[in-house]
């Protein structure tokens, strides 16, 4: 089964919108098998956001992450890492769809909310950078044969 890393943002914390979120995945039928409260460390932020080193905003992107706690998550399903994007909406929320997280809650690019692994390399990449195997659950959601067919 596919599984993505998510990143809700010091923004999306300060903005008390942690419940919201997982809400979001929970009701479109993916599972949490990954899940923990932190501060990030300047080597984890740099390491994660490492493809934009040599982009403008890339030493602001890094303050930002290390400024506040984020909620760091996996989430697993059919197609989990598309979807996710998908849920989550364009990069810059002016760009985004509304019924998306950042088309519902954001307006500016360096305050768009949450972080989603766009391809099934990263995923893999970002999952294991950000969680050891003994803090992922292996489980099944009891209403499985409702969301599978
Ligand atoms: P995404 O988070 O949608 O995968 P990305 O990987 O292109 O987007 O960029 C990573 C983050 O960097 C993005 O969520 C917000 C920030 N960012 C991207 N483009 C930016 C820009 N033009 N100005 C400021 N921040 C930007
Ligand atoms: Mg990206």
């Amino acid at each position: 089964m596919e599984r993505t890393f998510l990143m809700i943002k010091p923004d999306g914390v300060q903005r008390q919108l942690v419940g919201e979120v997982i809400k979001r995945f929970e009701t479109k039928g993916f599972t949490l098998v990954g899940l923990k409260f932190m501060k990030v460390s300047r080597e984890l932020a740099e390491q994660h956001y490492a493809v934009h080193k040599e982009r403008p905003f890339f030493g602001s992107l890094v303050e930002f992450i290390i400024s506040a706690p984020v909620v760091a998550m996996v989430w697993e399903g059919k197609g989990v890492i598309a979807s996710a994007r998908k849920i989550i909406g364009a990069t810059n929320p002016l760009n985004s769809e509304p019924g998306t997280i950042r088309g519902d809650f954001g307006v500016d690019v360096g305050r768009n909310l949450i972080h989603g692994s766009d391809a099934p390399e990263t995923a893999q990449q970002e999952v294991s950078l950000w969680f050891t195997e003994e803090e992922l659950v292996s489980w099944q959601l009891a209403v499985t044969p409702w969301l599978y067919e």
